[in-house]
């Protein structure tokens, strides 16, 4: 057995090491700085509690992005020298976002241990590649993103730190291949275990949808699907679930093979960047339908967020966990006993309120970032959450679960058309989504990005906006100068969240226009980009009028964006006339 040594390295802190709404995200110029990753692991482990590092087993990978391998080692050979007893490490460093989750929930490694949380190497949606991001954010033992009392503690150490432990002699592990790698310190064992990337994951997903049904639907001569990971970590699970489980046909599947720069694209699941796949399933093309795929369906980077398409139909992720939450019961065997509770993120769509209401559930409203979700759902309190950033879950992990999504879809999908796999036509994504604005009435929704804006006019702006909340009379006038049409502010604020369980208060969420027709109107500054701000603009109004649920979004918003645009001085404070991104 190798035997290490453990070093003491002296450094400075770096300034900015703040994690945001899901980890810490820089350029990977930024990271490869000497020490600085160092640094950011070595505040984490002074954060935990002592057991949670000394004798701990810890789940290390991620999206296989640029620069993960190196990082792999380095947080390896300090683990080592923290006293960790165990790294779990998926084969090539790969596990995506929700598979670390339910590998720390799940996995039982060959001795019979544990995982306590994980470190995941992943800026999600962001670009990868020399020249791109990388990220890396700590998961707790619930499987879920460290709670802000943890992040805020991380950046507090990131701030005083002056020294960090390293096994700088433990040689490098080979994690492309399967096994354990034992050695020993001062401390006594240290082992390295790469696992297959899968298998936990796959076992999960059977346990909780009926896979039969969905093969029956995949395997119909009736249904065509496609699947697009962008080059992210989802390939390395999309082949064993769709094509060996599942039984759809390989060229089902695009971009499916991980690269650590995503083959140069944006691994942002929406129809902006998701190009391949938007145009394979005819969107924005006139033609019939006739030879496109029935449903289509995309992830991030991480693969924790999920687009859903239909032949020429983009389904509104606010309306795809509503519809998921409206199905669940019927359509997968995981929720055969009902629903304990529904959450949604605060910018997210109204959609899912009025199916908890309908439905007589428990529902929530947190701050945007997966980790509020958690502690309902610890708590029992919530079984289907998601965001309006293309990001849906339940309580089967504690991470938003793109490939999970993909599958409630197809068993949606399965469960409508369980009498009819051989008729002529099958319900389609976009029946079900028409026959749910039919019930339920229909949220139509947009998110406007403004990227890489100057971080001081993004402030100004928003500073603005919470000034002019002050006087609703005169909002209410400027609205009628602009839109008349438009109905009237009858509240606003900042969102602020008191966490249900355990109390903890979460203040600037996010600016709230509330219109009196139930329009809304949200403005955000992002939590998750690397360079400048990023402004983010999100407009809803609700239609209860089924005769008037088919319009096309862009034209039946425009009123209320002109509204927005105007409130908040937009084009006057970025110099920016259109959006970067409309989702
Ligand atoms: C964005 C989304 C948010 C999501 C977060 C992480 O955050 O708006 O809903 O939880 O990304 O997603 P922000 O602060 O940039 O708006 V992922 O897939 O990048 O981990
Ligand atoms: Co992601």
């Amino acid at each position: 057995m190798v035997t290490f040594s453990v070093s003491k390295v002296p450094t400075t802190s770096f300034d900015g090491q703040k994690p945001g709404t899901s980890g810490l995200r820089k350029k990977v110029k930024v990271f490869v700085q000497p020490h600085y990753l160092h640094n950011f692991v070595q505040s984490t482990f002074n954060a935990l509690s002592a057991e949670n590092v000394r004798g701990a087993t810890l789940v290390v990978s991620g999206d296989g992005r640029y620069f993960s391998k190196e990082a792999i080692q380095i947080i390896i050979k300090m683990s080592a020298a923290n006293g960790v007893r165990r790294v779990w490490v998926g084969q090539n460093g790969l596990l995506s976002t929700p598979a670390v989750s339910a590998v720390i929930r799940e996995r039982t490694g060959l001795d019979g241990s544990k995982a306590t949380g994980a470190f995941i190497l992943t800026a999600s949606h962001n670009p990868g590649g020399p020249n791109e991001d990388f990220g890396i954010k700590y998961n707790m033992g619930n499987g879920g993103p460290a709670p802000e009392s943890v992040t805020d503690k991380i950046y507090e150490n990131t701030k005083t730190i002056q020294e960090y432990l390293i096994a700088e002699n433990l040689p490098n592990v080979d994690i492309a291949v399967v096994g354990v790698t034992c050695f020993t310190g001062p401390e006594g064992q240290f082992d390295v275990e790469v696992f297959d990337s899968a298998s936990d994951y796959v076992a999960l997903m059977k346990s909780i949808f009926d896979f039969q049904s969905i093969r029956k639907l995949l395997t119909s001569p009736n249904f065509t699907f496609c699947y697009d990971a962008l080059h992210g970590v989802a390939g390395a699970y999309a082949k064993r679930i769709f094509v060996e489980e599942l039984g759809a046909q390989e060229c089902s599947l695009l971009n499916c093979t991980p690269k650590e720069d995503f083959g140069g694209g944006h691994p942002d699941p929406n129809l902006t960047y998701a190009k391949e796949l938007v145009a394979r399933m005819g969107l924005g093309k006139s033609n019939t339908g006739e030879g496109l795929p029935e449903f289509g369906a995309a992830a991030d980077g991480d693969a924790d967020r999920n687009m859903i398409l239909g032949k020429r139909f983009f389904v509104t992720p606010s309306d795809s966990v509503a519809i998921i939450a409206a199905n669940a019961v019927d359509a997968i065997p995981y929720f055969s006993g009902g629903l304990k509770g529904v959450a949604r993120s605060m910018p997210t769509s109204a959609a899912l309120d009025v199916v908890a209401k309908k439905l007589g559930l428990e529902f929530f409203e947190v701050p945007t970032g997966w980790k509020f979700f958690g502690n309902l759902m610890d708590a029992g309190k919530c079984s289907v959450c998601g965001e309006e950033s293309f990001g849906t879950g339940s309580d089967h992990i504690r991470e938003k679960d793109g490939i999970w999504a993909v599958l409630a879809w197809l068993s949606i999908l399965a469960y409508k058309n369980k009498d009819n796999f051989s008729g002529q036509k099958l319900v389609s994504v976009e029946d079900i989504v028409r026959q749910h604005w039919a019930a339920y009435g229909r949220h139509y929704y947009t998110r406007y990005d403004y990227e890489n804006v100057d971080a001081g006019a993004a402030k100004e702006l928003m500073a603005h906006l919470v000034k002019l909340q002050s006087s609703l009379s005169g909002v209410n006038d400027i609205i009628k100068g602009v839109r008349p049409d438009v109905s009237k502010v009858v509240d606003a604020d900042e969102f602020e969240y008191k966490d249900p369980v355990d109390g903890s208060v979460s203040k600037h969420q996010g600016i709230r226009y509330l219109f009196e027709d139930g329009s809304r109107l949200v403005f955000r500054l992002s939590g998750t980009g690397s360079e400048g701000a990023t402004i983010r603009l999100y407009i809803e109004q609700y239609e209860k009028d089924s005769s008037k649920t088919g319009r096309d979004s862009q034209e039946a918003l425009a009123p209320l964006v002109e509204v927005a645009l105007k409130l908040s001085k937009m084009e006057e404070f970025t110099g920016r006339s259109s959006p970067t991104v409309i989702t």
